[in-house]
């Protein structure tokens, strides 16, 4: 059965100081530009064009809260990796995707996002290398899986997970997702779901 949620646009915020000050958990999503951060917003949430999508990385530019069932936010994130960004972006990370993944105390959970059809990418291992260095709890999503078969899929995955193991002792949790067929909808809100009820701890 399908899940159904409520979901509604809250704000967008171009610094954390922004950021809604309830006592709301957030739950949020991050990775390279492009990956599908934001049709993967409005996959989970079932309505098109909640978050803006474009074949153009870049678009998201804030930090964009949806409030879920008046319980907890799902987080749209600016991605990384996309050389024409702001001039005041120092490093490979922007200042407000640092300071909202370090520093913000409403974050509960990141779902970092990676392509699964490319070899793991250097970016997002340093991305996930600065969370582990943080004690960020973060999960990975493998995104556009309807763009490759089953087995070139698991292969993706596989590679993947071993160079995780390289670095880490434990792998974080993992999902696949495709926007486009709506795979992996409900695996991944039953988990958000036990993250916020107190099953899992991270
Ligand atoms: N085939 C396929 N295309 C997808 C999927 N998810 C996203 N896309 C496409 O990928 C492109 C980028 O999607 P966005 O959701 O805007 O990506 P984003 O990560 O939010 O990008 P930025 O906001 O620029 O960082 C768009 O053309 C989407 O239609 C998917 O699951 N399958
Ligand atoms: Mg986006």
């Amino acid at each position: 059965m399908a899940i159904t949620i409520k979901a509604k646009f809250k704000c967008s915020s171009e610094k954390i100081s922004q950021v809604p000050k309830d006592d709301l958990k957030d739950i949020a999503f991050i990775g390279r530009s492009n990956v599908g951060k934001s049709s993967l917003v409005n996959m989970l949430t079932g309505i098109k064009g909640l978050a803006k999508v474009s074949g153009t990385p870049g678009k998201t530019r804030l930090i964009n809260h949806f409030s879920i069932n008046d319980s907890w936010y799902l987080v749209d994130l600016p991605g990384y990796g996309y050389a024409r960004v702001s001039k005041s972006t120092r490093g490979e990370f922007s200042k407000l995707i640092t300071d909202y993944v370090l520093k913000c105390e409403k974050l509960h959970f990141l779902f970092v996002l990676v392509d699964s059809r490319l070899e793991p990418q250097k970016i997002d291992l340093r991305f996930i290398e600065l969370l582990g260095e943080h004690g960020i709890p973060f999960g990975i999503i493998f995104t556009k899986a309807d763009k490759l078969s089953q087995a070139q899929l698991n292969r993706n995955i596989k590679t993947y997970k071993q160079t995780l193991a390289e670095q880490w002792e434990e792998l974080p949790p993992t999902f696949i997702s495709s926007s486009e067929k709506g795979l992996g909808r409900e695996e991944i809100l039953t988990f958000i779901d036990s993250l916020l009820t107190n099953y899992l701890h991270y």
